[in-house]
């Protein structure tokens, strides 16, 4: 079933505004979304890119509260950062607007209203905790108590963040209310459902049969849940943030944020093209693409289009090319424990590199499976791959053009045979790319664009133009008039990815215009055309500013494994008999050094009221020796004494362990005599 579509219609998924955006983002919706729309543009064609934040739900209701601020504080906050960062990397949306609209509220209660009328729901009565003090129904999120399968305390009613299972709240033991501490009760609540399960047999067929083509972690994805059979799904929630249900009775209860926010793709065409929205949403010859990340693949292919469907006045998506899941350096990305790489971050590290992350984004893109981005890999492929062949090459052919020929493009002589086959390489090229970027395949896309300059610099090293210039003017001519043909075809080429570059090449050349459909030409610029003159396009990344990056994220680490930390077991208890046997007693410290040869080690002489003792510690790595002296401590008098170093340890002094793994002495509160008893 091929259709002919006149228009393309784009939609990125919307970011909740509850923290800023991060690499993984960026690789997995944003770049390739952008990547698609700017190719798209580039080949003249109608198209509508559509972003927005995602600015409801109970995370960011339960964020405002711990913070004690309004939900709407919160996504004002982030909303406007999230938009800032996507303008800051070239994510051209043509309206990034918010799901807080009053366009949007209009629209999605309409949306849900015009369901309801149509019967297209169903109402349930089920039970649900309910907190008695704050008088409110409890959404899962709001719940915390003890995991049943590993025992963490602080469980959440939807899932336990510890060993990863999805729960419902029912599965807590001890369940507690998140918002006033109390024990919730069960009690009978109303919501409205969407019968999933009576739209499963056309779902089967439009996605299994019809769209064979989808990305195959996506086809399989959406196979297996409806292999599994669908189920209806609540559209309601009891929460007092996001769009209200638009009907008697309904007091105190909102849209679904899943129900609501794919409805944001609408609201904002709307926003965008108040008088001709409908042609985006409701003709036949529009495509719809939605970019996604893997963990909303169920609600696009399965929940939204449902709901178009019982609207019946909407097209469907044409396809779903969800991406899986970028790591960092081997970790998941989480906002909560700030394991990321932050794009407003990033370009105060990097200002200006837009294009570098854009670059290893695409080319590391997590399209058929989960994959790490490591600084090193980062640095590596600015290095070896846009300074070693892109800018190289760019910079070769300005240089040469510029030292031979004043910087005009000279006239071309006859080609030879080699001259010919370059020239077909880049053709092949733009076939490749146009198959790759089709098929929603990003970084081979790349990977072929970069080709080109790798043509270009194989070309240079081949018919080294420097040799020539002494003895062929004419054919140093050709040589330099195809390689800046070859700079002109890699400013488009390279356009839908590295849009700063492509710009600066354009800026180079001395050519704005540039269209998909020229590519592969050997005629872009035109005998005597001026060039500008020659610059770096990038440049490389010393291993220090990459030190400070990984030194970061090391810092993250430490300080995560502090929060995480808890306190140890008891171990066995021991009789009192047992303990009295320990003889325990406070001190003075004369003399305190550090151990030769031993990081960690102090020696102290200590008065112990019975003619002194030497003890060792280890406790160097907490305590400057001379920052001792004078102290009263509490030591074991009776432990056999033990050789450490070759010097004789009396004792042992008494320190807690800080979670941090600092050392602290122990000090009686009072300086009582040396000889003391400790009981
Ligand atoms: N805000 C989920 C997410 O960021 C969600 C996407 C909505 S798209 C309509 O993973
Ligand atoms: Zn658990």
């Amino acid at each position: 079933m091929s259709k002919t579509f006149q228009r393309t219609l784009i939609t990125s998924a919307l970011p909740y505004a509850n923290g800023p955006v991060h690499i993984g983002h960026l690789a997995g919706v944003y770049i390739p979304a952008d990547i698609y729309a700017r190719y798209l543009r580039l080949k003249g064609e109608e198209v509508l890119f559509i972003g927005g934040s995602d600015e409801h739900g109970v995370p960011i209701a339960l964020k405002a509260r711990a913070e004690g601020v309004t939900p709407q504080e919160i996504v004002d906050r982030y909303h406007f950062l999230i938009k800032k960062s996507f303008e800051d990397f070239g994510i051209t949306f043509d309206i990034y607007s918010r799901t807080t609209s009053s366009i949007h509220r209009k629209t999605a209660s309409d949306f849900f209203q015009k369901l309801y009328d149509k019967g297209e729901f169903i109402e349930k009565t089920s039970e649900q905790y309910y907190d008695e003090e704050a008088k409110q129904f409890l959404a899962d999120r709001y719940i915390t108590g003890k995991c049943p399968y590993c025992g963490n305390e602080k469980a959440y009613g939807d899932q336990c963040e510890t060993c990863g299972t999805s729960l419902s709240p029912l599965d807590l033991i001890e369940p507690k209310s998140a918002i006033s501490g109390s024990v919730p009760v069960l009690k009978e609540t109303k919501h409205w459902y969407l019968p999933l399960d009576k739209h499963e047999a056309w779902l089967k067929k439009w996605i299994l049969e019809d769209h064979k083509e989808w990305k195959s972690n996506v086809y399989g994805q959406c196979k297996s849940w409806l292999d599994m059979g669908l189920q209806p799904r609540a559209v309601s929630r009891d929460l007092d943030w996001g769009v209200p249900v638009p009907l008697k009775g309904a007091e105190g209860k909102v849209l679904y944020v899943w129900f609501d926010a794919p409805i944001g793709y609408i609201s904002n065409t709307i926003e965008h093209s108040p008088a001709d929205w409908e042609k985006w949403w409701k003709d036949e010859t529009t495509r719809l693409i939605h970019f996604i990340g893997k963990d909303n693949i169920v609600f696009h292919c399965i929940v939204f289009p449902a709901m178009l469907k019982a609207d019946g006045s909407y097209i469907l998506p044409d396809n779903v090319p969800a991406n899986e899941f970028l790591n960092l350096e081997g970790d998941k990305i989480s906002t909560s424990r700030n394991w990321a790489v932050w794009l407003h971050e990033y370009l105060e590290e990097f200002p200006d590199k837009q294009d570098v992350l854009r670059y290893v984004l695409t080319a590391n893109a997590p399209e058929t499976k989960d994959n790490d981005f490591t600084w090193k890999d980062f640095q590596a492929r600015n290095n070896n791959e846009l300074v070693a062949v892109l800018g190289n090459f760019i910079n070769r052919s300005m240089v040469l053009t510029h030292k031979y020929f004043e910087g005009k493009v000279p006239a071309r002589g006859a080609l030879t045979d080699y001259d010919r086959e370059t020239f077909l390489e880049f053709e092949r090229v733009k076939v490749e790319m146009e198959n790759y970027l089709n098929q929603f395949r990003f970084r081979e896309a790349l990977k072929e664009a970069m080709n080109l300059a790798r043509i270009g610099n194989k070309y240079l090293a081949d018919t080294e133009p420097w040799k020539s210039a002494k003895t062929d003017t004419n054919r140093t001519a050709t040589i330099l008039n195809l390689s800046m043909q070859i700079t002109a075809n890699l400013a488009i080429a390279i356009e839908p990815f590295l849009p700063f570059s492509s710009q600066k090449i354009k800026h180079l050349i001395a050519k704005s215009d540039s269209k998909w459909s020229q590519l592969g030409s050997i005629d872009l610029l035109k005998e005597g055309h001026n060039l500008n003159e020659p610059e770096l396009l990038f440049e490389k990344i010393e291993d220090e500013l990459i030190e400070r990056q990984i030194q970061k994220l090391l810092d993250t680490k430490k300080v995560n494994a502090l929060k995480e930390k808890r306190a140890n077991p008891i171990k066995a208890p021991v009789s009192y008999d047992d303990f009295a046997k320990l003889d325990i007693r406070v001190g003075k410290v004369l003399e305190c050094m550090k151990v030769p040869k031993a990081d960690k080690l102090l020696q102290f002489k200590i008065d112990d009221g019975l003619g002194g003792r030497t003890i060792l510690s280890g406790i160097a790595a907490s305590y400057r020796p001379e920052e001792l002296i004078g102290k009263t401590v509490c030591f074991i008098a009776n432990l056999e004494p033990r050789k450490i170093k070759g010097i004789e340890s009396q004792g042992m002094l008494l320190s807690a362990e800080s979670f941090a793994g600092n050392l602290r002495l122990i000090h009686p509160d009072a300086n009582l005599e040396p000889g003391s008893e400790v009981s």
